[in-house]
């Protein structure tokens, strides 16, 4: 398939800081002279000592190590808060949307910086001090970037634990990072549902289970009364009622770790990944201004949970050091209807909205419902995040949602990345659906075979980064020899992403998607997203997810679990039909073998769908499907057991 290009509109070139030419200019000083870039780059946050070195690092075997701005001081909150009160303090630095579509609060900088002093204050009264580690197990409420920003006054180490994650999972996470306090709320709210969390912690905690955790502190975000547990818990309220404002932020060195977030990994236990705190700011605040060419008086909207790393540097870090308005959402964009999303965008007048396939598709399936009762006129921005995007759900977005004004950015990058990596910039690039296009500034995305062979020009291959970038994992926390076996040792030399890439004839990168999930069908190398993405891009198709299993003449065969769209009956015809699409849109290499209706498709709670648990039942090994209890709906497993298709 020949890609189509979208050129970026001229309102968008009109004003952005970057076009052709210098974007060029900018990537190849970057490249060249790393440490002069990241110098002057590095000015961008506010230093109360200034460093002298910027770039020590090495990717050497046996010896990974990875410093940058190592002897200069800062606070991320003070970047994120005190140092806009001269110019900013009643600005909105943060805009909360509530689950109900009458419920929102605007929170200027100067009540920002007033409730986080306060609540650093009270975290400091139950023992809480530098290099401690602090879980935040929050909905979606201003209080909890308050608490992550509180942690990071004091210098504290927080761990955020997505609100969906099980009792099993805290106490996991709790334990691994030896955690000496939880921030939790009595429950949250999600989609008109309410979900129990100080229950869950208490849980956690049971029995002993996590013997490091000394205090649990409960925000009453609804009227429901949990019993607290006497010399532990303590409501927010409480805590803070006799605190002032008055909290200096604590000094901190570059390298002193930010934040611990915990990440799944091939195998079962997560991985803590450590992220530090001068790098890690210098970046998230310059991506966010490049890749979504901020404005002063942009409204911003990243509709992610701040469970997860985009919530990190792209809702509460990036966005708060550039002094920008945030939108936090506690709810769904489906609730209480699909026309949440715009209803929204109209009510805030947000100018840029950063969200994740999965939602887009969760909204096109829905016809254009999601566009009704709502301009969205004020957008001027569209992103993505999370998953390589199928060109279908983009156009779909572009169109529908953005009212073909908006550039959609698709920006790829991890939680180890810490920031965005690969991304179109607008002004500076054309956009090409599905492509992530090109490498952010000091970025040196490379692919190489299978033994590490560098690979040049137009080629598919597994993706690596040849040096680093301010923002780059450190470690994984209290395992620096797992951080080298799982991203330094498979390639020497090299960070690896773990993903596989396409270069087309421009120099466009393609994320295909994790190297795991990439097929080898008789000889041809398929990538699964590609097979789902022309899936859906057939009209009957909701969603699709596709694996490979073991096939005696093909060495792999392709099995394909699909979601049709509302009120399409799942027929034999539309079966038929299917496969002659794949095979006419794609390749005939790509014919599914299987082709198994899906009600549901397993999910994790940030809409990741867990493809291992569809390899086994695709492969018949569905009594060994391993730990299901991170799924959003841990149900849909059995319906797809019952009605496999390999048997
Ligand atoms: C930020 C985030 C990382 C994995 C990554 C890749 C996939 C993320 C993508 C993308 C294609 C994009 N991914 N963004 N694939 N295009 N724009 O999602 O971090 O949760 O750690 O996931 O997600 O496979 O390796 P994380």
């Amino acid at each position: 398939m020949s890609a189509k290009v979208y050129p970026m509109s001229d309102a968008v070139k009109a004003h952005a800081r970057l076009n052709p030419e210098s974007y060029q200019e900018k990537y190849q000083a970057s490249i060249a002279d790393p440490e002069a870039f990241w110098r002057e780059e590095g000015k961008r946050i506010s230093w109360f000592s200034p460093y002298s070195k910027v770039k020590q690092t090495s990717f050497a075997p046996g010896n990974i190590d990875i410093q940058w701005y190592s002897d200069g001081t800062l606070n991320a909150c003070y970047n994120c808060v005190d140092r806009h009160l001269p110019e900013r303090a009643d600005k909105t630095a943060i805009i909360w949307e509530g689950d109900e579509v009458d419920v929102q609060k605007h929170i200027s900088f100067r009540e920002l910086h007033e409730s986080v002093a306060r609540f650093a204050n009270g975290l400091k009264k139950l023992g809480v001090k530098k290099g401690d580690r602090v879980a935040i197990y929050m909905p979606m409420v201003p209080e909890a970037a308050y608490a992550m920003l509180a942690c990071a006054r004091l210098g504290a180490v927080h761990s955020v634990i997505f609100a969906g994650f099980s009792p099993n999972a805290i106490a996991d996470r709790v334990n691994d990072c030896g955690a000496k306090v939880v921030i939790t709320a009595n429950e949250g709210r999600r989609g008109g549902k309410v979900v129990p969390l100080k229950p869950n912690v208490d849980k956690a905690l049971s029995n002993n289970a996590c013997e490091s955790i000394e205090h649990v502190v409960v925000l009453k975000h609804t009227d429901t009364d949990y019993p607290l547990e006497a010399n532990r818990d303590i409501w927010w309220h409480d805590l803070i009622g006799d605190c002032d404002s008055d909290c200096p932020p604590e000094v901190m060195a570059a390298e002193d770790p930010l934040f611990i977030l915990y990440t799944s990994g091939s195998t079962g236990k997560p991985k803590g990944v450590v992220h530090t705190t001068g790098g890690y700011m210098v970046y998230a605040s310059m991506t966010h201004e490049y890749s979504f060419d901020l404005q002063e008086n942009d409204v911003y909207w990243c509709a992610a949970d701040v469970g997860w790393i985009t919530g990190h540097s792209y809702i509460v870090y990036g966005p708060l050091a550039n002094g920008t308005t945030t939108l936090m959402f506690e709810g769904v964009p489906t609730y209480p209807d699909v026309s949440r999303i715009g209803k929204v965008v109209d009510k805030h007048q947000v100018t840029i909205l950063y969200t994740a396939p999965t939602a887009v598709r969760a909204l096109m399936a829905k016809g254009n419902a999601a566009a009704k009762g709502s301009a969205r006129d004020s957008l001027r921005l569209l992103g993505s995040v999370g998953e390589p995007i199928n060109p279908e759900a983009w156009e779909w977005y572009y169109e529908t949602i953005g009212n073909s004004a908006c550039p959609v950015i698709d920006t790829w990058w991890q939680t180890e990345t810490g920031g965005i990596l690969i991304a179109p910039f607008p002004g500076a690039t054309d956009m090409k659906p599905g492509s992530a296009m090109l490498p952010f500034f000091g970025i040196k995305p490379k692919l190489v075979d299978n033994d590490g062979k560098v690979l040049e020009g137009a080629t598919d291959g597994n993706l690596i980064i040849e040096d680093s970038w301010p923002s780059q994992a450190r470690t994984l926390w209290g395992d620096h020899e797992r951080f080298e076996q799982t991203y330094f040792s498979t390639y020497k030399n090299v960070y690896f992403t773990g993903d596989g890439a396409r270069r087309d004839e421009d120099g466009h990168f393609w994320i295909t998607g994790r190297v795991d999930d990439v097929l080898n069908v008789s000889g041809h190398r398929l990538g699964t997203a590609e097979i789902e993405s022309a899936l859906v891009a057939h009209k009957a198709v909701a969603e699709a997810a596709v694996v490979g299993y073991p096939h005696d003449l093909k060495g792999q065969g392709i099995y394909v679990y699909v979601t049709v769209v509302d009120g399409v009956d799942a027929s034999d015809d539309l079966l038929t039909e299917l496969v002659k699409w794949v095979r006419s849109e794609l390749s005939p290499i790509a014919t599914p073998d299987f082709i198994q209706w899906a009600p549901g498709l397993p999910k994790t709670r940030s809409g990741k769908i867990m493809r291992r648990i569809l390899r086994k039942i695709a492969c018949n090994e569905h009594s060994q499907l391993g730990d299901t209890s991170t799924l959003a709906d841990p149900s849909v497993v059995d319906s797809l057991i019952e009605n496999r298709l390999n048997r």
